[in-house]
């Protein structure tokens, strides 16, 4: 009795300890479910410490949201799809609340409240970590989650360090981060999506909130890994499918995916910090047409406005902008101009005080408007919240329409001011809601491209490209983005390899880098290697910063012109197989440059960092970047059958290998069962091809459905059906690649198609089940540049025997087996 007394009182007064320890601990946790209400596809859930909500957004995803007060009405910069109907079973027990899709399974148990996700035959895919599960410390909310044995970590959009983040974490923070180191963070923009992989299973969590954001993933700790916020709720969306590019395609649900591009902004860009004034414009332009290097953009930077203000021209060095640019078209060049977001603060100057008067300046609490120092002196900064900023940015546009502009290049909208420290107390309007500058801050550069985007469509009367250096989740639906002031270093150009295919993974598809490096010089060498991987980057722009020497494709040597000519005018020739790339991620989200996560998830080696850099272009190129000098390099080709872009070898999948790597040329291998649809050369995507659209097949055993596109490549008619679609597929059981009946009002812009069939030998042909004779041919993806090299022909660029067949272009269906 004594005994039992004694073990009572010993258990009181730990519950008393610890139940005190809870109440006076700095960090509050979520506590226990007291209230639950179901409402068709919404769980309502009152705990001790908060208030949550749990929503099926569709069989593949369930959101949850978590606030210590009520929770406000829904809002989202990003997210712009609706929860779909769905057929959901929500039930519950005294312990726990259980709601199963088709896809999946969640529970979530009430004491205390923690979510586990599960796959539909119990598999744990994601749990919140027992004991931890979500808490606030102060007003910073967290979530921990579980670290399962070996899970590996992808994406969170343009985040620098290795593929698999798993032993690090991050912070988003929108950064001027001019020069940055290779491994620094943040940088530029914040997307909070990851994905996790383990034991054959992968996820998705998009952390939808604005204020700083944090996320671990087992750095200085082996229990757990989390992501949070400094303010705001906790507001996740957890995505489960088998497949990666299945998540993708359910987060650019959520957030939006890109419309098409105009097709001149897949062309090659030259850019320097800054060319001016006009008569230095037309040089670059006459030059890069002299030589034979294909291009299609100008872009000027800051020194084109008078005294950095922008929607000005400086008047000596553009006299009449209207008049260049249309001399720029007439030669095959679109021009870009850079805006920066802050507006001198100087009266007279038009757009200040048609700011003024609009009241679209982001303003302190005593409702003076904040004032910053940038490049042209103290400005105020238009507040892109406003949905009459917004208006009103479009309105200055107005005047680069009439200029005869066609890309809009957002700089400095981080915000980045001298000082680099923006105080928390400006107030935003935040679309009526009101938010300080911590709300605010990563979400700003996204607004900005949207007013751009919105702006520009109707002020160029067509497809505007527009490119940002910082941006939020979602920023996919407006703008391009590039990686800001990269080195002119090799770490530099594999880090910026990484960002790219980690931006891909995040929902970006349109993203570059400052070929060359922005800051410092390039070596010859390194800069043929940059131009052998812009070629195959999504948007491809050459640029340095002012006061570098030079650093367009002939500044390096007659021999990295020559490659680089080589390699822009490949790009040239692909470009029917780009567009079509992008038609695909407008339509699913896949991006252009894939990370091999996306399509050989569960393969370690891809992970391996000697192999991490390896990339797919679009669905048949694997491209393996190495530095400048290498000599030789380390690959890896994934599971499958691999064809040596330059001589057609095949390669055996499943293998590491050692092979030449060499300055001419950039290691590029061809998927087996590819469909590559390429044009004749053009110097710029203004002059028309031959009629003759030249259509590679790979042998292989796999299957492939490739959908062809075309439309007229500027303006939205393709939205209304104007344009011309097939889809090419390969059955290799059938042994058989069957043209679809074309799709569409518009007729193609070529004629003819020439179907060149790789790595099939003589083959017994037959075209719609009749034997067909095929003609021999010749393929050589690039010139010869053996002048250059000392062992005479020894590496003359090599080239490849296939069979042939040119057929008329009518659009209706036919099959080429063999
Ligand atoms: O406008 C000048 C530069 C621009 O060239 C660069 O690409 C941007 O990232 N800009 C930054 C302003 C400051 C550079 C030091």
């Amino acid at each position: 009795m004594y005994i039992k007394f004694r073990w009572l009182l010993i258990l009181l007064l730990v519950v008393g300890y610890v139940g005190a320890f809870a109440q006076n601990s700095p960090v509050k946790s979520v506590g226990n479910v007291r209230n639950v209400t179901i409402n068709g596809q919404q769980i309502n859930i009152t705990t001790d410490n908060a208030f949550a909500e749990v929503t099926v957004y569709s069989p593949n995803i369930i959101r949850v949201r978590m606030d210590k007060q009520q929770l406000p009405a829904d809002f989202s910069y990003a997210v712009i799809a609706q929860p779909q109907k769905t057929k959901a079973t929500i039930s519950q027990t005294q312990s726990e609340v259980t709601i199963v899709t088709d896809s999946l399974k969640a529970t979530i148990t009430k004491s205390p409240f923690a979510v586990t996700f599960y796959t539909t035959d119990g598999k744990i895919i994601n749990q919140d970590e027992t004991g931890l599960t979500t808490s606030w410390v102060n007003e910073s909310v967290t979530t921990y989650k579980h670290m399962q044995d070996g899970e590996r970590f992808i994406g969170l959009g343009e985040k620098t360090g290795d593929l698999d983040r798993r032993g690090n974490g991050y912070t988003n923070w929108n950064t001027d981060a001019f020069g940055y180191q290779a491994n620094q963070d943040p940088i530029y923009a914040t997307i909070p999506f990851y994905m996790g992989i383990h034991h054959g299973l992968n996820y998705g969590i998009f952390l939808d909130n604005t204020y700083q954001s944090d996320f671990n993933f087992g750095a200085s700790n082996n229990r757990f890994s989390f992501f949070g916020a400094r303010g705001g709720e906790m507001n996740y969306y957890f995505i489960y499918h088998k497949q990666v590019a299945d998540i993708i395609s359910s987060y650019t649900q959520l957030t939006g995916r890109m419309k098409m591009p105009p097709l001149w902004s897949l062309g090659y860009q030259q850019n320097r910090y800054s060319y001016y004034p006009e008569t230095e414009v037309f040089r670059i332009a006459q030059t890069l047409r002299e030589k034979k290097i294909p291009a299609d953009g100008i872009t000027l930077d800051i020194h084109y406005m008078d005294h950095y203000k922008v929607f000005t021209w400086d008047k000596e060095r553009f006299p009449d902008p209207k008049k260049m640019t249309d001399k720029l078209k007439d030669m095959g060049f679109k021009t870009t101009v850079i805006v920066d977001p802050g507006v001198k603060v100087e009266k007279g100057y038009g757009t200040y005080e048609r700011g003024l008067a609009a009241n679209i300046f982001a303003k302190y609490p005593d409702s003076t408007n904040y004032t910053g120092e940038v490049w042209p002196g103290w400005c105020h900064f238009p507040d892109f919240t406003n949905p009459k900023a917004r208006l009103w940015w479009g309105s200055e546009l107005k005047k680069y329409g009439e200029d005869g502009i066609s890309g809009i290049w957002n700089d400095m909208n981080e915000i980045a001011t001298w000082g680099q420290k923006m105080p928390d107390n400006i107030i935003f309007d935040y679309d009526g809601r009101k938010a300080s500058n911590m709300q605010t801050h990563n979400v700003y550069a996204m607004q900005m491209t949207r007013a751009s985007y919105e702006g520009a469509k109707v002020a160029f009367n067509k497809r505007p490209f527009v490119l940002t250096r910082a941006g939020y989740a979602g920023l996919q639906r407006y703008t391009a983005i590039w990686t800001g002031d990269n080195r002119s270093e090799d770490s530099h150009m594999l880090a910026g390899v990484r960002l790219l295919n980690s931006m891909g993974l995040s929902g970006i598809p349109f993203t570059g880098m400052d070929i060359g490096g922005f800051t410092g010089g390039a070596t010859p060498a390194l800069f043929a290697r940059w131009i052998q991987i812009g070629a195959f980057n999504p948007y491809f722009r050459n640029h340095t910063a002012v006061n570098t020497k030079s650093a367009e494709p002939w500044t390096f040597g007659e021999e990295v012109m020559e490659i680089s000519r080589n390699y822009i005018s490949l790009r040239y020739k692909l470009m029917p197989y780009l567009y079509s790339t992008f038609y695909e991620a407008t339509q699913t989200g896949k991006p252009v440059m894939r990370s091999l996560a996306i399509d050989y998830t569960q393969d370690q080696n891809i992970y391996n960092t000697q192999f991490q850099n390896q990339y797919l272009f679009g669905s048949a190129f694997l491209v393996m970047p190495f530095e400048g000098g290498a000599q030789f390099g380390k690959v890896y080709f994934p599971a499958g059958k691999w064809y040596n872009l330059y001589d057609g070898a095949v390669q055996a999948g499943g293998e590491q290998k050692l092979i030449e790597v060499g300055m001419q040329k950039l290691p590029v291998y061809v998927k087996e069962s590819s469909i590559i649809p390429m044009q004749s050369l053009v110097q710029s995507t203004a002059e028309k091809p031959t009629d003759t659209l030249m259509v590679h097949i790979y042998q292989g055993a796999q299957n492939n459905n490739y959908t062809y596109y075309e439309d007229d490549g500027e303006s939205f008619n393709y939205e209304n059906g104007a344009y011309f679609k097939r889809l090419i597929s390969y059955d290799a059981a059938k042994r058989e690649i069957a043209f679809a009946k074309a799709d569409g009002a518009l007729k193609s812009k070529f004629n003819k198609i020439k179907v060149m069939m790789h790595g099939f030998g003589n083959g017994a042909f037959k075209m719609n089940g009749k034997s067909i004779n095929m003609n021999d041919d010749f393929v050589s993806f690039l010139n010869p540049l053996s002048k250059f090299d000392p062992q005479g022909s020894a590496n003359a660029t090599e080239g490849e025997k296939v069979k042939s067949i040119i057929i008329k272009n009518n659009g209706e269906a036919f099959s080429i087996s063999y």
